[in-house]
């Protein structure tokens, strides 16, 4: 899908932040078109403060003159405008493509409202084609990749379990400090139930199922953009 309709897509998130608002800051692709436009409209005179999901969007948001907080000084935010890997019809996501998807979401959580931007390759019937990324702590690999490979077996996933690594071949790193690794599912039928599992292994630190967070969706279609509620 090309830039110009996931930039569309921002636009339409961007217009819907107006002065005073504490606004969350998606990470990937899309995420950086919400973030560029943002900065566009604050040098123009927008009063805003934003809540990075990741160090590259926070790096980001500063060259785009965006004044940044965080969840510390913050109590709510009002809106966080990120992107996703999948999208069902009930607003449910797959998140951590981009390996930021434990910051992202505390972020969405600490929010009134989620807004995801996307490009309608993300639609989907059941969650599952991309494969689920579980943010894991690095002690204890080895009892944690077990653990997750009976849950698969459980929820009968079609693929493997990957650990996720760089170009170079070596363990991803995300910015805080875990791994991931990647559950190739094919299909999740019980979202809720494979959710409430993954979290109760004790390495696992969170995973990137997003469920009933997000309550409008801005897909980019080649006909235009599209508002899912
Ligand atoms: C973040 O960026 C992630 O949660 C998701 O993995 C990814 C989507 O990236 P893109 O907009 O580049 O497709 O939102």
């Amino acid at each position: 899908m090309s830039e110009a309709l996931k930039r569309e897509a921002a636009a339409r998130a961007v217009a819907e932040i107006a002065s005073g608002m504490k606004v969350g800051l998606g990470t990937g692709s899309t995420a950086r078109h919400f973030v560029e436009l943002l900065g566009e409209r604050v040098a123009q005179g927008l009063d805003v403060v934003g809540v990075p999901t990741s160090e590259a969007t926070a790096q980001q948001a500063r060259q785009c003159g965006i004044p940044l907080s965080d969840l510390d000084q913050l109590d709510r935010l009002d809106v966080t405008v990120d992107g996703a890997d999948e999208i069902d019809a009930h607003l449910n996501l797959i998140k951590g493509g981009g390996g930021a998807l434990l910051r992202e979401k505390i972020v969405a959580a600490s929010s009134d409202a989620m807004i995801v931007i996307a490009d309608s390759s993300k639609i989907v019937e059941t969650l599952g084609r991309f494969p689920l990324p579980v943010e894991v702590n690095r002690f204890g690999l080895g009892a944690t990749r077990r653990s997750v490979a009976m849950i698969m077996e459980r929820h009968k996933a079609q693929g493997e379990l990957k650990l996720r690594t760089t170009a170079d071949g070596i363990p991803f790193v995300t910015d805080g400090g875990h791994l991931i690794l990647d559950a190739f599912f094919g299909r999740i039928s019980q979202p809720e139930a494979l959710s409430r599992e993954l979290l109760d292994i004790p390495g696992v630190v969170q995973h990137g199922l997003f469920l009933k967070m997000c309550r409008k969706a801005y897909v980019a279609t080649p006909n235009g953009v599209e508002t899912l509620l």
